[in-house]
């Protein structure tokens, strides 16, 4: 069991703090809402949600997405804000330039412009499989990242979406400034394997201050939703007032304990294993 510390909880009975992601279903329970969700509870808030598409996928990959219609994406965003309030909200896949332009506009016209949203620019499932039309980068570069508290690409979505080819400190340094030059408060250019096989490290930028991060590289190949949960961690740590750069901290080690624990499942890749805690020492 890992040795990560806790985000304060609630007594029993009465209301927790409220988290939202918007994001799509993944059908073999990995990534997507439910990474998230399991995160959400693990982490002691209440998770609304606003499910934007539906994937067939399994551990092999995705097979297919529904796209939800637009109003109903919209109503789902209206129906929690309006009522059950939230104090921060993710957005994973989007699917569709159709489907950002109606999430941002939500977003504004709720009036949600102050409540902390991390971004998790979703392009691509770990196999390859596309989870956003490519027609849809500009939506996401130009209507939701000036949106956006946080935004968290990994390489290749950085390559999509400023192309810069990160391969190593000076490049990731370029890559967050350029991103940030799109508009959103925070950048995190996840490092992935940029430097060897011993860390994992991640650069954060506001436009003023850099802040580097490395945590242990757990290659159990099994990280399925290690993104998502990475970016669900982090928007619970903001809606728990934590500043950026600590509500990182916190999600970095959330992350690494869900790493080790992560198991096989089906034929493919396992996931992430958000419920570390439950389980036998
Ligand atoms: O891990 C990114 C991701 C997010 N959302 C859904 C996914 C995936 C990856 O497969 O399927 C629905």
């Amino acid at each position: 069991m890992g040795t990560v510390n806790l985000l304060p909880l609630t007594p029993p009975g009465s209301t927790p703090v409220r988290v939202m992601t918007i994001a799509g279903s993944d059908s073999g329970g990995g990534a997507g809402i439910q990474a998230d969700l399991r995160t959400f509870a693990m982490l002691g808030v209440h998770g609304c949600v606003a499910v934007v598409a539906v994937t067939v996928q399994n551990s092999v990959g995705v097979k297919a997405f529904h796209e939800i219609p637009l109003d109903i994406i919209a109503g789902q965003i209206e129906a929690v804000t309006s009522d059950i309030g939230i104090a921060a909200a993710k957005t994973g896949m989007l699917a569709s330039a159709e489907i950002i332009e109606t999430v941002a506009a939500t977003w504004r016209a709720e009036g949600l412009e102050d409540t902390p949203l991390v971004v998790d620019p979703v392009c691509a499932s770990m196999h390859g499989d596309p989870l956003l039309h490519h027609s849809a980068l500009d939506s996401l570069r130009n209507t939701l990242f000036p949106l956006a508290t946080l935004i968290t690409p990994n390489l290749d979505e950085v390559r999509l979406l400023v192309d810069i080819d990160v391969i190593d400190e000076d490049s990731q340094h370029r890559a967050a400034q350029a991103l940030h030059a799109l508009g959103p408060k925070w950048v995190l250019v996840k490092g992935g394997h940029l430097r060897g096989a011993t860390e994992s490290p991640d650069l954060l930028y506001n436009g003023r201050e850099f802040h580097q991060y490395s945590t242990p590289r757990i290659d159990t190949g099994h990280d399925h939703g290690a993104g998502d949960t990475l970016a669900a961690a982090t928007t619970c740590a903001l809606a728990h007032g934590y500043s950026v750069p600590d509500a990182i901290g916190f999600a970095k080690g959330w992350v690494t304990e869900c790493l080790r624990a992560a198991y096989p499942l089906g034929h493919g890749h396992g996931p992430v294993n958000a419920l570390f805690r439950l389980q036998a020492p």
